[in-house]
């Protein structure tokens, strides 16, 4: 159990962050758990699962490839403990794998977007992202990249590291700097937590301003985002449910007790309406963000969105 609950921890303190990541430690613990599961009784086993399911989705609300990736998992069956527990290892190894595959996928079909001597600017730290510009440099493309610091949690700064280890060159901006510096770009290239069925992205806050940025000098604006970021219950007519989090992530406590009027806003995402972005690029193919109800249907099928898990945390 403990090591179950550092892993929610740690998810939710964003020790471990991006929404492939979350989504691979969650299959991944999943299946470790189940195999630390010291019973014979599948119904004891089953109620475990479900409680370690609801553990797991209750950390971060926004990103669906979370729920996305436990629904994976807990599609198993088995007859007896033994039988489930090797499912469940089957199909975590299948989604972590398929995931990290997904990655590698983006990158090849986005990178042929980028033209040489591009400059790309891109928000936050996205792996599937970075996958894209990676590949381009790999390509043997001159790009040079804007990245933006990504306040209040400075992913930006995870996002200068990598691409510096990748030798692309690369320039930090703070991010009221993004509209300043738009019309140096060719092109923007941002994750996604979640897209919706009518085409919507959510990602961190501050995408919709570079999109709306981007949309104003008339430069395209790519998102990278592996199939199971899709969200199926969109199609239920629910909305992506926009993470607020700490306000000692903007102030510290002891700054803001000096002040009697003054309270704190922290969404960690923001929505980009599809009038915004020019294409998807998943690991099935570059797609118009109209296409993504056809990317629910085709790759994840709405049965994912009606796996219910709530009230497991709460125990
Ligand atoms: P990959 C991150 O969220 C960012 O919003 C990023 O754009 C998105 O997840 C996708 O990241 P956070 O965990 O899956 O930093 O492409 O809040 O790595």
């Amino acid at each position: 159990m403990k090591q179950l609950e550092e892993t929610a921890q740690n998810i939710k303190t964003m020790e471990i962050r991006g929404a492939g990541r979350i989504a691979r430690a969650a299959a991944g613990e999943l299946r470790d758990y189940a195999g630390r599961i010291k019973t014979n009784d599948l119904e004891e086993f089953n109620e475990k699962m479900r409680y370690a399911a609801g553990l797991l989705l209750s950390t971060r609300p926004t990103a669906v490839s979370l729920p996305n990736a436990v629904r994976a998992v807990m599609r198993y069956k088995g007859e007896t403990v033994d039988e489930a527990r090797s499912e469940i290892k089957k199909l975590a190894d299948e989604f972590i794998s398929n995931s990290e595959n997904a990655v590698k996928a983006i990158g090849e079909i986005g990178e042929r977007r980028i033209r040489d001597g591009d400059t790309i600017m891109t928000h936050c730290n996205s792996v599937a992202a970075i996958s894209i510009l990676a590949a381009a440099h790999a390509k043997g493309k001159a790009i040079n990249v804007i990245a933006t610091e990504s306040r209040p949690r400075m992913q930006g700064y995870i996002t200068i590291k990598q691409l510096d280890a990748l030798g692309i060159k690369t320039t930090l901006i703070v991010d009221s700097a993004v509209r300043y510096l738009m019309k140096d770009v060719d092109l923007v290239v941002m994750g996604a937590d979640a897209v919706t069925v009518n085409g919507s992205v959510i990602n961190k806050i501050g995408t919709s301003q570079l999109a709306l940025a981007a949309h104003e000098a008339r430069k395209n604006v790519i998102i990278a985002a592996e199939t199971y970021k899709f969200s199926p219950r969109t199609i239920f007519g629910e909305l992506v449910e926009i993470e607020e989090r700490d306000s000692s992530e903007v102030i510290s406590r002891k700054k803001l007790g000096e002040f009697t009027n003054v309270s704190v806003k922290n969404p960690a995402f923001d929505v980009t309406p599809r009038e915004y972005i020019d294409l998807i690029c998943t690991e099935v193919g570059a797609i118009p963000p109209e296409m993504a109800y056809i990317i629910i249907r085709e790759y994840l099928g709405w049965e994912i969105g009606e796996m219910n898990f709530d009230g497991y945390q709460k125990r």
